[in-house]
């Protein structure tokens, strides 16, 4: 090996490592195995070797409801990329006993820290969310403040019906 060829081995080696240490339990999510890139077949060169946009419930089997840890669920079922689509489940109010709730967009971290709903956006009203679910597709490149709007706020409040996303590129361009 020339010593150019092994120089810039050594940079590309180097720069591998970085790249894993900085994305260590993220690898799978950024669409290429980069324990291989670039020494093997480079960045996939075909859609074939991108995973597709997920459609994931929000909650899981718990679904849209009060006094479940929705920051929680969603720091462990991230990252989030655009084009995924979250699903609200939740049952219409069809009875005194069923507690109803909504999917509000809050404008800022402020009013999603204080479960401020005076500005916010309902995107799903308390009926939205029943048979297979309201769903949320990520369109936009920007934070989305998730909260129930229920109650004037009580539910996010109290009952932590509220999470942040942050939607990522699914590829480096
Ligand atoms: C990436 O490629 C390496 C080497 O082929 C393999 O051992 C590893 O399991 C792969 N990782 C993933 C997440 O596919
Ligand atoms: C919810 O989960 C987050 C992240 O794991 C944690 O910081 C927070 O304390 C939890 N909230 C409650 C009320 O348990
Ligand atoms: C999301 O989907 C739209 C419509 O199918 C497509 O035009 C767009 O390129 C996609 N965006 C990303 C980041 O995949
Ligand atoms: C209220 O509606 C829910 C959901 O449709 C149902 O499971 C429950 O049995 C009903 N309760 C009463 C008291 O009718
Ligand atoms: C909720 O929204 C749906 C769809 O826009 C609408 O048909 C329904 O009447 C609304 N329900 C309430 C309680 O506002
Ligand atoms: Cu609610």
């Amino acid at each position: 090996m020339g010593s150019s060829t092994f120089s810039l081995s050594l940079i590309l080696m180097l720069t591998a490592s970085m790249l894993a240490v900085s994305m260590a339990n993220k690898d799978w999510h950024f669409g290429f195995n980069y324990t291989n890139w670039p020494f093997k077949g480079g960045p996939p060169q075909s859609q074939n070797d991108i995973p597709g946009p997920r459609k994931i419930v929000v909650g899981g089997s718990e679904n849209w409801q009060l006094n479940f840890n929705y920051t929680d669920w969603a720091l462990k079922n991230g990252p989030f990329y655009l084009n995924d689509t979250l699903v609200f489940k939740y049952d219409p109010p069809t009875n005194d006993s069923t507690i109803p709730h909504s999917v509000y967009l809050l404008p800022n971290l402020w009013s999603f820290l204080t479960c401020d709903l005076r500005r916010a956006t309902m995107v799903a009203n308390t009926t939205q969310g029943g048979g297979e679910g309201f769903e949320f597709v990520l369109k936009k490149w920007q934070p989305h403040y998730f909260a129930c709007g229920e109650r004037n706020g009580y539910h996010c409040k109290a009952g932590q019906m509220k999470f942040f996303v942050m939607p990522l590129f699914r590829q480096w361009h």
